[in-house]
């Protein structure tokens, strides 16, 4: 089938109460990996594509890329810019294919943030692509000092009210105690539950939980052994993902597992076989690695056989 919009599979999965994983690709094997995984699944998916991404790859071949994996699939799949800051490259997102587009403003302050994140909402539904905005900032560990200063990074419940009337976005991301990378927290790992449940019941449209990736102790253990240095890294334990899941968050980003789980595969190889110099050899492991991730997250999320519910 062809690409289906982000609100599309959000919105199915809110009703029914399960998470959709919004995987991060930079090149053909993640992709190929990700959907392989899906499909085994019967899943849907949303690929998830950063400015940085676009850089890498080439947005023509990024979109072009998509497209086929939709076009070969039987699943749906939504493709999605990824904490999009620069107008251009959204404007470009909106009317070069792809069928969602998350604006990124967190970093302003609300009036801005709800003033930009209007007008790319106004453009993308001209074109029936959908919109995710992000309210509060996700911090590191060590970013973060005293308990009313993490507050301060958190969403507000009631501001995100008003954020979603005035801006019109279909899906939002609020700040919970996530941040990105594979080194989250220093000490006890912990979201604020009680505060998605409250930004939950306040909107009731379809919430994303950005630096979601778990660190799988086992593709840990792979890295590390072939020589990583990853000695701190901690994620999100997959307990507090499912309360996340169970309390309203309908679209989890994943990209560090997806990354850590492909070099892991990349170090083993060359490792194990220094006579290797075939790059199929290498990329085609760490592929398969990926898919492997992937199938186990969409076993976490709840979206197994969800390909065809509508
Ligand atoms: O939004 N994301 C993915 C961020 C991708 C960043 O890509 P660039 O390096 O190209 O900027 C997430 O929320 C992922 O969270 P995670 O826990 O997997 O780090
Ligand atoms: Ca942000
Ligand atoms: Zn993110």
């Amino acid at each position: 089938m062809g690409l289906v919009t982000g609100k599309e599979i959000l919105e199915v999965a809110n009703r029914d109460g399960y998470a959709v994983g919004a995987f991060n690709i930079n090149n053909l094997e993640i992709l190929q990996g990700v959907v392989a995984g899906c499909i085994e699944k019967n899943s849907p998916v949303i690929i998830a594509v950063s400015e940085g991404a676009i850089k890498y790859a080439g947005f023509d071949y990024i979109v072009a890329m998509v497209k086929t994996a939709a076009e070969l699939s039987p699943i749906p799949i939504a493709l999605h810019l990824d904490h999009g800051r620069d107008k251009e490259i959204i404007y470009r997102c909106i009317k070069g294919g792809f069928t969602s587009v998350m604006i990124d403003a967190s970093h302003l302050p609300l009036e801005e943030n709800i003033k930009e994140t209007k007008v790319v909402v106004e453009m993308a539904h001209a074109e029936g692509i959908s919109v995710e905005g992000e309210l509060g900032r996700l911090k590191g560990v060590e970013e973060t000092v005293s308990v009313a200063e993490r507050e301060a990074t958190l969403t507000d419940p009631q501001q995100a009210e008003r954020f979603v009337e005035e801006t019109g976005v279909d899906f939002l991301a609020p700040a919970i105690g996530t941040s990105h990378g594979a080194f989250k927290f220093k000490g006890e790992a912990k979201l604020d539950l009680e505060r998605l449940k409250e930004i939950k019941r306040r909107l009731g449209i379809p919430l994303v939980l950005h630096g979601a990736s778990t660190v799988p102790q086992r593709i840990l253990e792979l890295a590390l052994k072939y020589g990583a240095d990853l000695k701190e890294a901690k994620g999100v334990p997959s307990e507090q993902l499912k309360k996340a899941i169970a309390l309203g968050i309908n679209k989890i980003n994943t990209d560090t597992d997806l990354r850590l789980a492909f070099t892991g595969a990349v170090r083993k190889v060359l490792a194990e076989n220094p006579g290797v110099f075939d790059p199929r050899k290498i990329l085609g492991p760490a592929r398969d690695m990926i898919a492997e991730v992937v199938k186990e997250k969409i076993s976490l999320f709840g979206s197994s056989g969800k390909a065809r519910s509508r």
